[in-house]
């Protein structure tokens, strides 16, 4: 076998037994990121899904593959054919013990099922962020800068957010400021390794906060240009879009999840003992939006 290409029969195997991801080796690694990124620029920024049966929706990871080693014991039921979609809100690495590994999972799924997983961007998708909070060391400390280079071209191709047609919305921060009509979104340009001011509705969509506080937008604690947003603002938005449930990630609520403005917004985070002692969830939706949070380990 040709050691940079890996073989379906291999990634189904890496997928079954998570533990095994780090056998790839660099070749590997590389043949990975090149072929999800061909999948994943081919989305639109903004995906749409119809869907008859359950989703699974999976909050920040932040290298926390133990947590990802439960949710793979969630999604492996029925030959992976218990929920019709799984869908990640982004923020794979950065922060976590497990951060290579974690990322390259997700990588793995997303080439083996490349509709039924869908991988959304996060905020700490950029390499400004991985400078400071550690995927950039770990990747140049293990196998150099040309592969971190390799990952910084992939974060771009990463779609930004998602509606079905049962009117669940969801991206990784939240509502920005001048999005008017969600098809908005296909406007952006999204092809860059890192997002600032310049890119402000899609710097927004990575980074922004809700809070009960306040009716409209106010200034982040976050940084320049990213705001918090509330309750008339989102109110305003949901029905403008005809959305009934929004589902964001970002933040590390104590209990892994947390309601806003009357449970028409839910934000999930699905890395456990981030902070210390938080609990992690996902959420599984099924078509009449019944909402179930698991936790996870
Ligand atoms: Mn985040």
């Amino acid at each position: 076998m040709n050691n940079s290409i890996i073989s379906r029969k291999k990634i189904k195997e890496i997928i079954d037994n998570p533990d095994k991801v780090s056998e790839l080796s660099l070749n590997n690694i590389k043949f990975l990121i090149s072929n999800a990124r061909e999948i994943l620029k081919k989305e639109p920024n903004l995906i749409k899904i119809g869907h008859s049966g359950k989703l699974l929706f999976v909050g920040d990871i932040h290298g926390n593959f133990e947590s990802l080693v439960s949710i793979q014991s969630l999604i492996s039921r029925n030959e992976y054919n218990y929920y019709e979609k799984i869908i990640f809100l982004g923020d794979f690495v950065d922060r976590g013990p497990m951060q290579l590994e974690s990322i390259n999972y997700v990588l793995l799924l997303k080439i083996y099922f490349p509709n039924k997983v869908i991988l959304l961007r996060g905020n700490h998708e950029t390499t400004s962020m991985n400078e400071y909070y550690g995927f950039y060391n770990v990747v140049y400390g293990r196998y150099g800068q040309e592969l971190y280079n390799n990952y910084s071209d992939l974060y771009g191709a990463f779609p930004l957010a998602l509606i079905t047609e049962s009117r669940i919305f969801c991206v990784h921060g939240g509502l920005p400021e001048n999005l008017e009509k969600i098809e908005q979104i296909n406007d952006l340009n999204r092809f860059l390794s890192d997002i600032d001011i310049d890119n402000l509705m899609l710097m927004q969509l990575i980074w922004n906060d809700p809070t009960e506080d306040i009716q409209f937008f106010t200034d982040s604690f976050r940084g320049i240009g990213i705001k918090l947003f509330g309750e008339k603002a989102f109110r305003d938005f949901i029905s403008r879009n005809n959305i009934k449930l929004f589902i964001r990630a970002h933040e590390a609520f104590l209990q892994g999840y947390k309601y806003f403005f009357d449970n028409k917004l839910l934000s999930i985070f699905s890395a456990a003992n981030y902070r210390a002692g938080n609990q992690a969830h996902v959420v599984e939706i099924n078509k009449n939006l019944d909402i179930k949070l698991i936790k996870i380990g």
